[in-house]
């Protein structure tokens, strides 16, 4: 059985307080104490935690049993390492997407008092990750490739953000930066690394099956997974409903080189790219409103539910091709994909 969000929210308290107590040893004013607390329960929570959710489930398929409460305890920290890693990344993602609401509040940086603070508050939660590994894994056999694989994986996620960042001039709109091979290395990098290989990885690392063909073979499907993962947000940015998604989409006027529109270009007539060009990538709630409009009547809705059908299609292939006599399962992608498939949030 897969494991709960209720049950994975029980373990946080405790690797805050721990947080809390490696902070102590050095006198700090309770203020600051007060305000790393703040930080880590405003942006580590509130989310699916899918991530997190599926270390623990794989964990579970590996060892093919059920876990004891100290390696529920273990799997969990772990799990909440990922969280803690995409709070980091969430909370400088927003402020550089210029993004108003994250998980239905208001971003951290747009909070009263925060501001700018919200930059040495990311780098405390990708902190706290070294601290927590340090404190539970340090005499685990694979303690060092645990720590190699998250300092990897951000920097995989790093370079992925600067390419999304670079197609994105807030200056300058050029159609013609934007292709679909671009669009494939952008999202790799900054999702599908560190949102669907990380938490196997660590799981196959947890439990001594990271042998590197596992480890190959993971990635093969993980990486699809992932592309199709930031697909679907990127279609959610514009086509849902910013109540249920809890963000409002930024996509339009930020320039970005999204899915959406680099299915556009692929349909557009000359005046249709006009109107793109026009009125995409500018800090205007009209122009982002007529960009709207000519999605609407691209259908790329339709485009979106085909590209679904045929991207799952393909990983459910792959998924069915895994060889388990080495110890791997095809049930931890199917548990994955099954988390995924057609959400709407
Ligand atoms: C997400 O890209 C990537 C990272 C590393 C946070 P995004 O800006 O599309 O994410 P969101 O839509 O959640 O702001
Ligand atoms: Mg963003
Ligand atoms: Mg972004
Ligand atoms: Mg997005």
């Amino acid at each position: 059985m897969p494991t709960t969000l209720k049950e994975f929210e029980g373990v946080f308290p405790k690797l805050v307080a721990d947080l809390k107590q490696h902070a102590e040893q050095y006198n700090l004013p309770t203020q600051a104490l007060k305000w790393f607390e703040e930080s880590l329960y405003y942006n580590a929570v509130g989310g699916k935690c899918n991530r997190g959710l599926s270390v623990i489930d794989t964990t579970q398929l590996l060892l093919g049993r059920d876990l004891t409460q100290d390696e529920y305890f273990h799997a969990a920290a772990l799990g909440w390492m990922i969280e803690l890693l995409q709070a980091f990344f969430l909370v400088s993602d927003d402020i550089m997407d210029s993004s108003k609401t994250r998980r239905g509040q208001p971003c951290w940086y747009l909070k009263p008092g925060v501001g700018m603070i919200a930059i040495n508050d990311a780098f405390m939660l990708e902190s706290s990750i070294f601290i927590l590994l340090k404190k539970y894994f340090r005499s685990h056999p694979a303690y060092i490739d645990l720590v190699e694989l998250f300092q990897e994986v951000a920097f995989q996620t790093e370079l992925g953000q600067t390419c999304d960042l670079l197609t994105a001039p807030e200056d300058n709109v050029d159609l013609d930066n934007f292709s679909l091979e671009k669009y494939s290395f952008i999202v790799i990098y900054k999702t599908a690394y560190y949102s669907f290989y990380l938490p196997v990885a660590l799981a196959m690392h947890y439990t001594g099956k990271a042998s590197p063909e596992n480890l190959k073979q993971a990635e093969n499907i993980l990486i699809p997974m992932g592309e199709y993962f930031q697909v679907q947000d990127d279609y959610l940015d514009n086509f849902a409903d910013p109540e249920t998604l809890g963000k409002i989409g930024t996509d339009i006027q930020d320039n970005k080189c999204s899915w959406l529109v680099n299915q556009a270009l692929k349909k557009v007539t000359p005046e249709q790219r006009k109107v793109l060009e026009e009125n995409y990538g500018q800090k205007n709630k009209e122009c982002e409103t007529r960009v709207k409009k000519l999605f609407d009547e691209l259908e790329l809705e339709k485009v979106y539910q085909e590209y679904e059908e045929a991207r799952v299609a393909e990983i459910r292939q792959k998924i069915a091709a895994v060889d388990e006599s080495s110890g791997m399962k095809q049930e931890v992608f199917a548990e994955f994909l099954r988390k995924i498939y057609k959400r709407s949030k």
